[in-house]
């Protein structure tokens, strides 16, 4: 199965190395339109597939050229769509920190427990005038070859399991699917559980025959992703926003003209503006679907006083961060936390 799927991956790259060399060819005939591949990581219908539909609609409103959106799953997983944007057979990707801080540490601010808000007016205005967001990270992404377009949050995190949890101690030896970067493993086991990281459909499989590294009934974390009916408890612990981010592949972005740069920001902040409006709703109509579809999923909101010994536990989590980014992993984050208090005011 392994290398049916290997197999499956390197035909699908020698589909796009051969489609970019047409693509090439075609540029080099007419430099006016131009097709540019863009992978996410979500459906058409979620945050990231929202914000790539006017993305799109953005740069084929505003040019000749045209966008095609790859879904989840149709360029293998998350890390394979990332090679595919380094080597430039992508122009853009969007990938979430809970994957890309396994490749930039830094981005692993993100996932630090109790540093992002969940009021939805303060994720607005955090995300829009965050220093750390909207200054310090486009370099560091360009180490990368990535030139950083939007960051944008998705929606609050909650914790989903089989068995309703309110303490560190409830959640000894259960087992929590995380996403690959490493800093949401150190996370999970500072919060009391036994965290396992895995690919997005990877999880699928994993939730349809309830077994995770061959046990039985997982806890699994989806965090908002509307598969309840998988598990039996979903928990608000208000540790953070799922957040997400869109690039370029740098040395695509640096050989266009000046007003293709500017049509790609342009675009970008069109649909940053439009997401950031949208996600709060999402979560409202997402809460209200679950709900209705499944009305004996158990809804938990951990009270302040619950809280208090994750956030505490979430001081180990900063330090592990702090560790693996450096100084400069330390700036950022002393930054966000200026950027939260910016946003409340
Ligand atoms: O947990 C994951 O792997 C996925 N979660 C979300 C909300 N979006 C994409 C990502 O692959």
């Amino acid at each position: 199965m392994k290398n049916l799927l290997k197999l499956t991956r390197l035909t699908v790259a020698g589909v796009l190395a051969a489609t970019a060399l047409a693509a090439t060819t075609m540029l080099t005939t007419s430099a006016q339109a131009a097709e540019w591949r863009y992978a996410m990581e979500e459906g058409l219908t979620d945050p990231q597939g929202l914000y790539a539909t006017k993305f799109k609609e953005e740069i084929e409103k505003n040019s000749d050229h045209t966008i095609k959106i790859y879904p989840v799953g149709a360029l293998g997983e998350s890390a394979d769509a990332m090679e595919q944007a380094q080597a430039g057979l992508l122009q853009f990707i969007d990938q979430s920190p809970g994957f890309t801080g396994a490749l930039i540490p830094e981005a692993e601010a993100f996932l630090v427990p109790y540093i992002q808000p969940t009021d939805p007016k303060v994720v607005r205005k955090f995300f829009k005038q965050s220093v750390a967001i909207n200054k310090m990270f486009h370099g560091i992404y360009r180490e990368h070859g990535l030139e950083l377009l939007s960051v944008f949050p998705e929606g609050e995190q909650v914790v989903t399991t089989m068995k309703e949890f309110h303490t560190p101690a409830d959640l000894e030896g259960m087992k929590i699917r995380t996403m690959t970067s490493p800093l949401l493993l150190e996370t999970y086991k500072a919060f009391g559980a036994s965290p396992v990281a895995m690919a997005w459909g990877e999880l699928i499989g994993a939730l349809k025959t309830n077994m995770v590294d061959g046990q039985e009934n997982p806890a699994i974390w989806i965090e908002a992703y509307g598969l309840d009916n998988l598990t039996k408890v979903m928990t608000y612990t208000g540790h953070g926003q799922y957040t997400t981010a869109v690039m370029a592949n740098a040395q695509f972005y640096d050989g266009l003209s000046d007003k293709d740069k500017k049509l790609i920001q342009n675009a970008a902040k069109a649909a940053q503006d439009y997401i950031l409006d949208v996600a709060v709703k999402l979560d409202a109509t997402g809460l209200a679907k679950i709900k209705k579809t499944n009305p004996g999923y158990k809804i938990v909101v951990l009270t302040e006083a619950e809280r208090a010994p994750f956030k505490q536990r979430a001081k180990a989590v900063e330090a592990a961060f702090v560790k693996r980014a450096g100084k400069r992993g330390q700036a950022i984050l002393n930054q966000m936390k200026k950027d939260l208090i910016a946003a409340r005011k």
